[in-house]
């Protein structure tokens, strides 16, 4: 009997973790890489790794003076954004995956994706990334670790996530861990020379919720390749948070002080590119009102012992959509990314090395584009992908909060949810109550973006942003949510429960133009929700919640006109009457699931509408 041969670094490894060691064995003699390395996380590791992606054309180094330590990154033209016709929930039983997802058995995906590695890391390394979503000081520290045979997705998961060795030692021999196994699905033969943005046109990414593992194929965009993100945080996160109690959910924190001195945390759950890192760095326009970052994408929320809804962000970077971003509008975002150590991907560059995208001020005469191909303003085209992103670490943003380190969290006043609507969501509203909350996020819907590959513009239902993130049956997430309602002690007594309300930056005048001025000016209306958890701001009960009267905004110092404002804040009683079949017919998808509540919240707005 001849034993195949070692795969060098493969018994190098830095940990007695038996399971992990085994796992990393089984993988390696299945994916036949060349090499096996062991990330550390160290800056050592980041300058060989990032001149390696020099070297093999895959990033460009930008000019130290404008954006130091940091690199372009263009992908492969058809691999820009999530993919969700091809995300999967392979739960055992196909109902538990629930009429949102798309659902293969466990046993059939394995087969399949078993056969689509075998030797799919010929001629790469596999690097191991052993990696901790939240702060390693948690009472259990959700350890996670992926192996990739990109270096692009090492780079990214040393800015996204808390990794390394330091996470390798605090994991010891017994903890458990997320298995996250990611390949770009791009042999190479020998000889073969490879191309910047390795990756393949069949495409899984799968999650098995039952044995909490990860199986991603053939794709080297964020959302589909860093593992602890989406698939972790969101799509596992959230089976975890239903059998435990909690919540996973893609929210942003903000810490909101007011002039007075008072402290309150905010999340927002708004769709993917639809708002959320923008809110969670905003500068308010609102004299006296400071805003902190605590996350831009995701919140786990917990009960503490006072029976408050506490939130920490699992995640150590921000991984923002650039177009869009701007001094004017996410000046947070431009101070951050402008202390460089940062990858921007699908941007275009500049031709003295910095980047640049649509909305960043003026267009220069000349630019590389997205494509590497010669942009000038007369081009007729976008210079960068409309889902490009900057990747940068969370510390260097100049207004993180210093609770973003609490393993605890912080005490969440109230819930945001927000969607992309050109019409019939008003500006804001508060819910009547808790399920009235749920409701109005079991319903929400937002034009899609380009964050998922697909039809932009479309409105869909994209139930508390978390349609393409649910784990697992959304009737059952439905009722999750309604159960958390009842209190940490399950009583019903939701008065510790955060206030819900429901935003719409996005409603748009006759001539398309958008009615609110968003960004810096939301801050407006953060005011206003903080005043309703006081008890002092003015609403008027509407159909759909309380909705502010247009003195009860503080609209001081806002050149907006009187006739915008009362557009943005109307509740028109037709506009809803049409949303009616609509939400009907999204409710009947669930079958007998869907919890009574919602139908009896379904019921009582009709009721309002009509009466
Ligand atoms: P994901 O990272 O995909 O989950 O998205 P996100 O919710 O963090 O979205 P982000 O804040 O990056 O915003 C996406 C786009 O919406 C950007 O182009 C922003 O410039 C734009 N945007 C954000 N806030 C506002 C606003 O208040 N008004 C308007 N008109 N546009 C906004
Ligand atoms: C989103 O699409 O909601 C994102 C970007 O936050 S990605 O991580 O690529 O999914
Ligand atoms: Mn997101």
């Amino acid at each position: 009997m001849s034993a195949s041969p070692a795969i060098p670094g493969l018994d190098e490894a830095p940990t007695q973790h038996p399971k992990l060691r085994e796992w990393v064995k089984q993988v390696a003699a299945l994916t036949t890489p060349d090499t096996v390395v062991w990330c550390d996380g160290s800056d050592a590791e980041w300058q060989r790794l990032t001149d390696e992606l020099v070297a093999a054309g895959t990033l460009v180094r930008l000019n130290e003076d404008r954006k130091p330590n940091s690199f372009w990154a263009r992908t492969d033209p058809s691999d820009v954004a999530r993919v969700e016709e091809r995300t999967f929930i392979c739960s055992v039983d196909e109902a538990d995956a629930g009429p949102t997802n798309n659902w293969m058995a466990p046993d059939e995906m394995k087969a399949t994706m078993t056969e689509l590695y075998r030797g799919c890391m010929r001629g790469r390394t596999m690097y191991v990334i052993p990696f901790c979503m939240g702060p390693l000081t948690a009472e259990s520290p959700m350890f996670g670790v992926e192996l990739t045979d990109s270096p692009y997705v090492v780079t990214s998961m040393r800015i996204m996530a808390r990794m390394g060795s330091g996470v390798l030692d605090a994991m010891g021999t017994e903890a458990d861990f997320v298995p996250a196994l990611h390949s770009i699905g791009a042999p190479l033969e020998p000889g073969q020379t490879d191309v910047p943005w390795p990756c393949s046109q069949t495409k899984y990414i799968s999650h098995f919720p039952e044995t909490r593992e990860i199986w991603s194929y053939g794709s080297g965009y964020g959302g589909n390749s860093l593992l602890g993100k989406k698939c972790y945080s969101l799509r596992i996160g959230s089976v975890m948070g239903r059998d435990e109690g909690w919540l996973a959910e893609h929210m942003l924190i903000l810490r909101l002080t007011s002039p007075q001195g008072k402290v309150y945390h905010v999340t927002g759950a708004f769709p993917s590119a639809c708002g959320k890192t923008n809110l969670a760095m905003l500068e308010p326009t609102i004299p006296g009102w400071k805003v902190e970052t605590l996350g831009d994408d995701i919140a786990w929320m917990r009960f503490g012992e006072d029976g408050r809804l506490y939130a920490v962000n699992p995640e150590y970077g921000l991984f923002g959509v650039a177009p869009g971003t701007d001094y004017t509008t996410n000046p947070n975002a431009m101070r951050t990314i402008a202390k460089g150590n940062s990858l921007f991907t699908n941007v275009a560059l500049t031709d003295d090395g910095d980047i640049w995208w649509e909305g960043m001020g003026e267009a220069p005469s000349h630019l590389t584009d997205w494509k590497g191909r010669d942009w000038t303003p007369d081009s007729g085209e976008l210079s960068s992908h409309p889902n490009s992103r900057f990747c940068t670490p969370i510390k260097q943003c100049p207004i993180l909060a210093d609770s973003y380190d609490d393993p605890r969290g912080v005490p969440i006043d109230a819930i945001l949810f927000g969607g992309r609507r050109a019409s019939t969501i008003p500006l804001v509203s508060q819910s009547r109550d808790w399920a009235h909350g749920v409701f109005q996020g079991a319903t929400l819907s937002s034009e899609t973006t380009a964050a998922a590959v697909g039809q932009v513009g479309v409105v869909r239902r994209d139930p508390m942003a978390m349609l393409p993130f649910i784990g697992y049956n959304g009737a059952d997430y439905f009722a999750h949510w309604i159960a958390m309602g009842k209190g940490a002690d399950g009583s019903g007594d939701d008065s510790k429960l955060p206030k819900i309300f429901y935003v719409n930056w996005f409603r748009r005048g006759e001539d398309k133009r958008f009615l609110w001025p968003g960004f810096g000016e939301n801050s407006r209306v953060l005011k206003w929700v903080v005043e309703r958890l006081e008890g002092s701001a003015e609403a008027v009960e509407t159909p759909v919640g309380f909705v502010p009267t247009p003195e009860a905004l503080d609209t001081e110092g806002l050149d907006l006109d009187a006739d915008d404002l009362a557009a943005a804040l109307r509740v028109d009683p037709e506009e809803w009457r049409a949303e009616l079949p609509l939400i009907t017919e999204w409710f009947e998808k669930f079958g007998d699931k869907l919890p009574g509540v919602l139908w009896a919240e379904l019921d009582a707005l009709k009721a309002r509408l009509n009466g």
